[in-house]
């Protein structure tokens, strides 16, 4: 997949059109879904019956939210009903939109310990306001919103709790610090208050809604050890991740879930050709090309493709593509992952798997995985 340089973003797009149009296979990559169409279009999919995708890790942050924090905190230790944390901790997001499955652990994180940072990284500012909103909703909450791309940009985790730590500089929560707080903003806060003033917080890094699954397994490996890179002795990954079709789950549910009936998703992949319309003032018909989902056993992923239905030529910014008769476009891949292939990427990636949450359908896996 290639990403966008750092210039503007029309010219990241119309360079990505250029390389992904002109190579055999036609490819374009899969962030340019996402300008303000395609990101309502793909909230949408999250709510369609067909994607099982976003509510069934739902229901296992519904279900497991207690059981993940003390996994995370305790490893291996035995379920017992007054659990206290050992430890402060904080929770980091890599692509975390809106967060809103999220909102769910951090509710029981706030069970645990009475304020709670939580860091979500995502190239959406406008998805982060409505992460940064959770905190109207759990008291106890911080929100440290970094705008970043995870894959190309700089960002950072803290390792600290909530509160500044060096006098006189603003917290990392300084943006959405309660004005009622009475403490001032260079007290650090420990539930030891002689203890060390910068008191070190245990980190959750949460990578979840399969969006590791849009990568291919270098990319998805790179990404992880980078994450990797940030951590630190006792802290721990959550990656959520779509699992292989299975004698419980068939092809075809995984395939429906990417060619659902009201269209949504043949919409969502359309608009990648819409948007090249509107941004380099393209002129594909959408009405020529169509939405096509494969299932390919080989490489375990759904693919996304838009196939020409005639043989046509289409300009953009100066330059003739020309397309056959069924040619595709390859839009997306969504790899779906054994429960061995999770465990073989985050083992190569620098994480040990301590424990996976699945649902009862072993569709989906929430795999906690520590840094040892
Ligand atoms: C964002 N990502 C995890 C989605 C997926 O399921 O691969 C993107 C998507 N493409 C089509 N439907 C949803």
């Amino acid at each position: 997949m290639t990403t966008a340089t750092p210039v503007s973003l029309n010219e990241a797009v119309l360079n990505e059109a250029i390389t992904g149009l002109t190579a055999t296979p036609k490819t374009l990559a899969p962030w340019l879904f996402y300008d303000e169409r395609g990101s309502q279009l793909f909230e949408d999919i999250t709510d369609l019956p067909e994607y099982y995708l976003t509510r069934t890790e739902r229901a296992l942050f519904r279900t497991h939210a207690d059981d993940i924090l003390r996994e995370f905190l305790t490893p291996g230790a035995p379920s017992t009903q007054a659990f206290r944390s050992p430890d402060t901790f904080t929770i980091a997001e890599l692509g975390a939109g809106s967060a809103s499955k999220t909102g769910l652990l951090l509710q029981a994180a706030t069970r645990l310990q009475p304020e709670i940072l939580y860091q979500p990284i995502d190239v959406s500012a406008s998805a982060l306001e409505a992460a940064e909103s959770l905190a109207a909703t759990i008291p106890g909450l911080h929100v440290h919103p970094q705008v970043a791309n995870y894959v190309t940009d700089p960002y950072t985790l803290s390792h600290t709790t909530w509160v500044a730590t060096r006098p006189g500089a603003p917290g990392p929560d300084s943006r959405t610090r309660d004005s009622q707080d009475p403490r001032p903003t260079d007290t650090p806060r420990s539930s030891d208050p002689t203890s060390d003033p910068t008191p070190r917080a245990r980190v959750l890094a949460l990578y979840i809604g399969s969006s590791i699954g849009n990568f291919s397994p270098d990319e998805a490996q790179a990404i992880l050890r980078r994450l990797r890179s940030h951590l630190q002795p006792g802290d721990a990954l959550l990656l959520g991740a779509d699992l292989a079709p299975s004698a419980h789950k068939p092809i075809a549910t995984v395939l429906s879930a990417y060619d659902d009936a009201a269209g949504v998703t043949a919409a969502f992949n359309l608009n990648v050709l819409a948007r090249l319309n509107r941004d380099l003032d393209a002129a594909f018909s959408l009405d020529r090309f169509v939405h096509r989902a494969r299932w390919n056993a080989n490489e375990s992923r759904i693919e996304m493709h838009l196939e020409s239905l005639i043989p046509q030529t289409v300009h953009i910014a100066g330059q003739r593509i020309s397309f056959a008769q069924f040619e595709t476009i390859h839009t997306e891949n969504s790899h779906k992952f054994t429960d061995e292939a999770l465990t073989h990427l985050l083992t190569r990636s620098g994480f040990t798997p301590t424990r996976t949450f699945h649902d009862p359908t072993r569709s989906f896996a929430l795999t906690l995985a520590h840094t040892l």
